[in-house]
């Protein structure tokens, strides 16, 4: 994370040396106090007649060295600012750059809890530290040495006394500090949960009211946020310790000071104003320490949290660029050969089980199977969102991880089973497939992906907002659009996966049609439920359990392959009953 420090290591210097100035200004005040006292009040070097214009000469003096102490703390801030701000402003990037690499597998691993607050709150607590170091920590240690330093001009018996008590302060402030540490680690994990939490709550809010589970899933959010709370409550218990303990080892200095400058007063070794100077400044050094513990907590919460950044930004996307550009002669051409997988994540047991056919440029190729039976998972393979266990994947003859991974997708458009749309107008939506298309192509697209009628019936047309994750559109619509912003990209292969399941089978019929019509070279492969929406396919793929049953057209599955023929005499049987 250093390496963001690059540009504004500067700013991170000169917010120390402004803090100097403002410590330096606070350690003058009570000797100049002292002087006030001794010679304006009391006035001990002439005859004890005090001298009132040397009283005003010091206040004068004095509202000078506060403002002047207060201009450099301003400054001090707003440098510490700049300095802590534009780090954790270029970690969030990397963050995020990093996060937009993962593939599907890391995303998961992390969850996407985890990750917003990890690029959220973790970067927060690095921005503390940040300024903390440059200010709050500069601050104690000087106020601490320049304090300790200035007790022991004024009277050496003084700073003998504080000798005595501060290793005692020192070892208290260690012991309090090393033992929280380990909780900061509990804590932002238990913010993690409570953030998990929340963000399926919010995305999910529909399923939850539909449910009525808002008492289960406010139990759950209470639970999360309660362990969360007792953690920050433990650990502020523990440092309400610590002050106390402090506190008194301080006064103990005190009173033994004021009790030997009162004897020293009397032999005229030691003047009032030097022991007011020194009560003064221990109530100086009394509050760095108490300052120490708070910078401790910061710089240990910040720890725990640059670990967690570190664990981002050091993940390698599992998925490495290869190196062909994608220029092919041939465009369109898939193929699978003995390829198996499993998810990384899962428990090892194959999702494809040695699958091999190929699919040629202009094809319209089904993909048929049972709910679970690893349609999507075998699409997954083709743009590189999974890697296979074994075997390989080529696209038009190169295996694809021989591609650069922009290389690869910008041949294929996958309008996927769960289409999400983003919350802006539908033309926005339909061109964020190519951000080269005109008003034509969009017109077009949708025209095909039969979304044009039910878009130019609607007040604003393609200017129509849609809201978040689509809830202005139905569930049929959202598809259509999904499918126009696949259709834009003028990619090589296309892929719809059961991207039609809720459009009526006309819709659906007129939509496939159209797609043979305009997209003739395209490769377009269809994952279906029904076997209406794939019957009209050049070849059907019949997947069962992760294998591949049997490859070819309508006719010929019904005749020889058996699985196809339950579907298919299941359907009709629910279509007649339907009738
Ligand atoms: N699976 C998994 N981890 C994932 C996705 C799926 O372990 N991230 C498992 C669940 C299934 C198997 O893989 O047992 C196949 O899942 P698919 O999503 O590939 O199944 P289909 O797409 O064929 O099913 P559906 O028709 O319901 O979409
Ligand atoms: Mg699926």
């Amino acid at each position: 994370m250093y390496k963001f420090l690059k540009k504004f290591w500067l700013f991170g210097l000169i917010a120390p040396l402004f803090m100097l100035g403002e410590v330096s200004m606070d350690l003058i005040q009570p000797r100049m106090m002292r002087i006030i006292i001794d010679d304006g009040v009391l006035g001990l070097n002439n005859s004890n007649v005090g001298d009132l214009s040397l009283i005003i000469e010091m206040g004068i003096k004095m509202i000078g060295i506060v403002a002047l102490g207060g201009i450099s703390g301003v400054l001090s801030g707003v440098f510490a600012n700049i300095f802590s701000q534009n780090w954790g402003n270029e970690i969030r990037k990397a963050c995020f750059k990093n996060v937009m690499n993962f593939s599907f597998e890391q995303t998961d691993r992390f969850s996407t809890g985890s990750l917003i607050t990890r690029i959220t709150n973790d970067v927060t607590q690095i921005q503390n530290l940040a300024a903390q170091c440059v200010r709050g920590f500069v601050r104690t240690s000087l106020l601490f040495f320049g304090g300790i330093y200035c007790v022991s001009s004024l009277n050496l018996k003084f700073g003998v006394v504080l000798a005595c008590v501060l290793p005692f302060v020192i070892f208290s402030v260690m012991f309090f500090i090393l033992k929280a540490a380990p909780f900061f680690d509990i804590l932002q994990a238990k913010l993690d949960r409570l953030n998990n939490v929340l963000r399926e709550n919010v995305s999910g809010a529909r399923v939850v009211k539909a449910y009525v589970k808002e008492d289960y899933e406010l139990k759950r959010f209470e639970k999360a946020n309660n362990e969360l709370v007792d953690t920050q409550l433990r650990v502020l218990k523990f440092f309400s310790y610590m002050s106390p303990i402090s506190n008194m080892l301080f006064n103990i200095a005190t009173v033994v000071i004021i009790k030997l400058g009162a004897i020293d007063v009397q032999n005229a070794a030691a003047t009032p104003g030097s022991i007011m100077a020194a009560v003064t400044y221990i109530s100086q050094i009394m509050h760095s320490v108490m300052m120490l513990s708070n910078i401790f907590q910061t710089v240990s919460r910040g720890k725990a949290s640059g670990k967690r950044l570190n664990e981002i930004l050091n993940t390698q996307p599992i998925i490495k660029d290869g190196d062909f550009d994608g220029n092919t002669e041939i465009k369109g051409k898939i193929e699978f050969k003995s390829v198996s997988f499993s998810y990384p994540q899962g428990n090892g047991e194959l999702v494809l089980d040695d699958i091999s056919f190929s699919v040629n440029p202009g094809e319209t190729f089904g993909i048929l199977g049972s709910t679970g039976s690893g349609k999507t998972s075998l699409i997954s393979l083709i743009p590189r969102f999974y890697d296979t266990s074994s075997g390989s994947v080529y696209v038009d003859g190169i295996d694809v991880k021989n591609y650069k991974l922009n290389a690869l997708r910008s041949k294929i458009a996958v309008a996927l089973q769960r289409s999400e749309l983003f919350s802006v107008s539908i033309k926005e939506n339909i061109k964020w497939g190519s951000a080269f298309a005109d008003d034509e192509e969009i017109e077009s697209s949708a025209k095909t992906a039969q979304a044009y009628e039910f878009i130019t019936a609607k007040a604003e047309g393609f200017e129509t907002m849609v809201g978040e994750k689509g809830m202005s559109l139905s569930g049929g619509q959202k598809q259509r659009v999904a499918i126009a912003r696949a259709l834009i990209k003028n990619a090589e292969i296309l892929i719809f996966d059961d991207s039609t399941s809720a459009l009526d089978l006309k819709t659906e019929a007129k939509l496939y049609k159209a797609l043979k019509e305009n997209y003739e070279s395209v490769t377009k492969i269809i994952i279906a439920q029904r076997i209406a929406s794939v019957k009209d396919a050049d070849r059907i793929a019949v997947i069962d359990n992760g294998k591949l049953s049997a490859c070819a057209d309508h006719k010929t599955l019904l005749a020889e392959n058996e699985i196809y023929r339950d579907i298919y005499e299941s359907q009709l049987k629910g279509e007649a009953k339907l009738g």
